[in-house]
């Protein structure tokens, strides 16, 4: 088991719950593989030389890769190189895989876009096949030569990549393992019950928005109680939910001389010193202002 870099986001300073969890996991993984390689990746550490998990690999049948070197796997011989290491001094072993984990230019992100980093032009000078950590969706580049492993799971909020895990046989075929893991979604809506028409499943992370006019900024404490007992009752995990002002202004004619008819000042002031649990006396001279 190969595991291509950045356990965490954050470098340093992990909680005392999360290491003891990360080793205990990362321990478990030998009662089904024989070894288990960890490859450093740019967010393992904030000194180069200081991975945070670097001492996982001083446990029996262990390793933690922060050097360029060669390992030989049942799949053939892999020249690992971990994040951080200056591809243009970089000289290649004849091997079977190259194992690394960087940011080639031209892979895509999440999002669409192109990014850029290493040239992958350095890798001509490497005849085997190139396996890379870093990117998280999956993808081929160089006509098949690199591939991004991609990640195990969704990492950010509106991510809809397909995460996997690549087996790769010992003839070189591969199979990309699917593992039940929470997606992170993120939903739009106008009203609380269009959440009921969402496909996630239970156990999803889950951030809503809720576009409100800013004349009906006083459902908001509602909807938000209504949101958070849906979510509840999906089964998801509520990572945050807030209301986005849209325009009613521009768009459309009616619904700004419904908006005048709607809203009085004073409710709005009423509403406001209720939130914020203002005293009847700052109530009174808010009031106060409005009449001039
Ligand atoms: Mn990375």
């Amino acid at each position: 088991m190969v595991i291509l870099g950045d356990f965490t986001v954050a470098k340093d300073r992990h909680s005392a719950v999360l290491v003891n969890r990360l080793f205990d996991s990362i321990v478990s993984l030998l009662d089904c593989y024989d070894r288990v390689i960890l490859l450093k990746g740019n967010h393992d550490c904030l000194a180069p030389e200081y991975p945070f998990l670097r001492f996982i690999g001083t446990y029996d049948r262990i390793s933690f890769i922060s050097d360029p070197q060669i390992i030989d796997l049942s799949v053939g011989r892999t020249f690992f190189v971990p994040a951080l290491t200056k591809w243009s001094n970089l000289e290649f072993p004849e091997a079977d895989y190259l194992m690394t984990h960087a940011t080639f230019s031209g892979a895509k992100a999440e999002t669409g876009f192109s990014l850029t980093g290493v040239d992958p032009l350095v890798l001509d000078g490497f005849n085997g096949e190139v396996v890379s950590g870093d990117v998280h969706v999956p993808q081929t580049m160089m006509r098949g030569k690199l591939t991004y492993v991609g990640a195990p799971y969704h990492v950010r909020f509106g991510d809809c990549f397909d995460p996997r895990l690549l087996l790769i046989g010992d003839t070189g075929n591969r199979i990309d393992l699917e593992f039940p893991a929470p997606r992170k979604h993120t939903f739009s809506i106008t009203r609380p019950e269009d959440l009921m028409e969402e496909g996630a499943a239970e156990g999803d992370h889950v951030k809503v928005k809720c576009l409100l006019k800013r004349s009906d900024y006083s459902l908001w404490p509602s909807y938000r109680t209504e949101i958070r007992s849906i979510v509840a009752d999906r089964g998801w995990r509520l990572f945050g939910a807030e209301p986005v002002t849209i325009g009613d202004k521009m768009s459309d004619k009616s619904e700004s001389a419904d908006l005048t008819e709607a809203v009085l000042p004073d409710d709005l002031v009423v509403d406001y010193a209720r939130r914020h649990k203002a005293s009847a006396d700052y109530l009174k001279a808010g009031r106060r202002f409005l009449s001039g």
